[in-house]
């Protein structure tokens, strides 16, 4: 049983996609962010940086905070989505970083400019827009030459990615009108990873109201 601390945000969904991709017993905590819970000592304790997603794996005793982390700990667990060597792997791997590192910050920071900002500060908006922008071009040249960012398997990457893109990209494809230039192999992946019947559960993980 894994008890999952999570709210209806990106870094959450991508934990619960894999949970239920693997079929995994859990049960969801809430933790309103927008109610501060992430700072409760209890929460605290097992995520120390207040943040979402967390798990405890009450088999083993594990705790773990920070998304990425929480993927490897249970495709290692499970030996599943995370192909065991070869370039796969670490293909798997780089796109993973790639998500925790750059599509989740940037696109964290576009959100905060362009939206939750009372001044809205046209250098920060560009800023973070372009560097969006950039890193669609980079996942687009991607899935040109792959049908799933690791190569031919769906993997924890694909996971990662997509409820930041999922959530994102129709929007700033509105708002910033003619700013990403192709995204047509991205939407040919983001329907295949949305048919998935387990993406569409975990997306749903805690419900949005
Ligand atoms: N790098 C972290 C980022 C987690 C994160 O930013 N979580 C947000 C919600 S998506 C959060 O809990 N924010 C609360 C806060 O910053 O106080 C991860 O991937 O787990």
């Amino acid at each position: 049983m894994i008890d999952f601390y999570t709210w209806t945000t990106p870094n959450g969904r991508k934990v619960s996609i894999m949970l239920e991709e693997c079929g995994l017993a859990y049960t969801v905590h809430p933790v309103n962010i927008t109610m501060n819970q992430q700072f409760e000592p209890s929460f605290l304790k097992i995520s120390p940086n207040n943040k979402i997603p967390a798990i405890v794996d009450r088999e083993t005793g594990t705790t773990v905070f920070e998304s990425g982390a929480i993927l490897l700990y249970l495709a290692e667990k499970t030996g599943r989505f995370l192909p065991k060597s070869g370039d796969a792997r670490w293909k798997a791997v780089e796109w993973l970083m790639w998500q925790m590192a750059g599509l989740g910050p940037m696109a964290g920071q576009l959100n905060h400019f362009a939206v939750y900002a009372k001044e809205k500060i046209p250098y920060a908006i560009e800023r973070y827009s372009n560097e969006y922008a950039r890193l669609m071009g980079v996942l687009e040249k991607r899935l040109v030459e792959a049908e799933y960012l690791a190569g031919e398997e769906y993997s924890i990457a694909d996971m990662a990615v997509y409820p930041w893109v999922a959530g994102t990209l129709p929007v700033v494809v509105k708002n910033f009108r003619g700013l990403i230039k192709s995204h047509v192999h991205i939407d040919k992946w983001l329907k295949h990873v949305h048919d998935r019947p387990a993406v569409q559960r975990g997306m749903n993980v805690p419900p949005a109201d």
